[in-house]
């Protein structure tokens, strides 16, 4: 029998909202993607994660969530981010569904337990039986229960990279908003320069030489230094790591399968 490999796609949360407008979900992107899910998924099996873009951030950001319990105050805020993760979750789900993919919820806050911030436990058996039918696993960055901090933000992309390793993947692919890294924030910085390949090895020392101003004020995660953080250890463990733009048709489906695409490719080793 022919195992297919397996790929995580992290679909960033500001390619599928629009991040200046809360509870506002980007569905023309949302409906293309789950399109591109579908032509790729019977090459490859799929794990989508998502982020939290305008339904996550801002409920996080305003009851300060990430860094923990400390006043009852938070406790409506805790309620309100999960309701609006799952909110955001149904609409991806819904246009996964409609595209012909079978794609099931996995709600992250009630198989994982944290403690300080780390992941202690991740019941992932229902995510390989899901993907032994050949059915798509769909999470999410998420609040989670801590041990220590009552409950903090999970990202997705430490659950992606997470994922990334325990499954085994063969690629990690973080569908974001930009064409990939750049020495410094395209969006408001006309002489930044695109990167194509950046060492695992190298990243961190890169991350320290750029500005941790990412351009994204409500992004409880870190934005793009956080993300790139989490890509260190799938990267340096062999797992081909690529970031590409969502908003360009055709460029997640191509870096699902494997195909030349314009991207950021964080490898073990240069290539020569
Ligand atoms: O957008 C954060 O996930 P991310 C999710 O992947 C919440 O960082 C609840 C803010």
């Amino acid at each position: 029998m022919c195992v297919k490999p397996l790929v995580i796609v992290k679909f960033g949360g500001s390619a599928v909202t629009f991040k200046n407008e809360v509870k506002r979900a980007n569905l023309q992107v949302i409906r293309r993607l789950a399109r591109e899910v579908y032509e790729s998924m019977f090459h490859v099996n799929l794990v989508i994660v998502h982020g939290g873009g305008s339904f996550g951030h801002p409920f996080a950001h305003k009851y300060n969530l990430v860094n923990g319990f400390s006043d009852v105050k938070q406790l409506a805020g805790l309620a309100e981010t999960r309701y609006a993760m799952n909110e955001l979750n149904q609409i991806i789900v819904r246009a996964l569904i409609d595209a012909g993919v079978p794609a099931i919820t996995i709600q992250p806050s009630s198989c994982v337990v944290l403690r300080n911030g780390s992941i202690v436990h991740f019941y992932l058996e229902p995510i390989r039986l899901i993907l032994k039918l050949n059915c798509v696993p769909v999470l999410y960055g998420d609040v989670v229960f801590d041990e220590f901090l009552g409950f903090t933000i999970l990202s997705g992309d430490k659950i992606s990279s997470y994922l990334a390793l325990k499954l085994n993947a063969e690629r990690l692919v973080f569908a974001c908003d930009v064409d990939g890294v750049y020495t410094a924030d395209p969006k408001v910085n006309c002489n930044a320069k695109f990167i194509s390949e950046i060492e695992a090895e190298e990243l961190a020392s890169f991350l320290k030489s750029i500005s941790a101003d990412s351009g994204v004020a409500f992004d409880v995660t870190g934005g793009i230094i956080g993300k790139l953080n989490e890509l260190i250890e799938p990267a340096l463990r062999g797992v081909e790591v690529l970031i590409v733009n969502a908003l360009k048709p055709g460029f997640v489906r191509r870096a699902i399968l494997g195909e030349e695409v314009k991207c950021t490719r964080i490898v073990k080793h240069f290539r020569k």
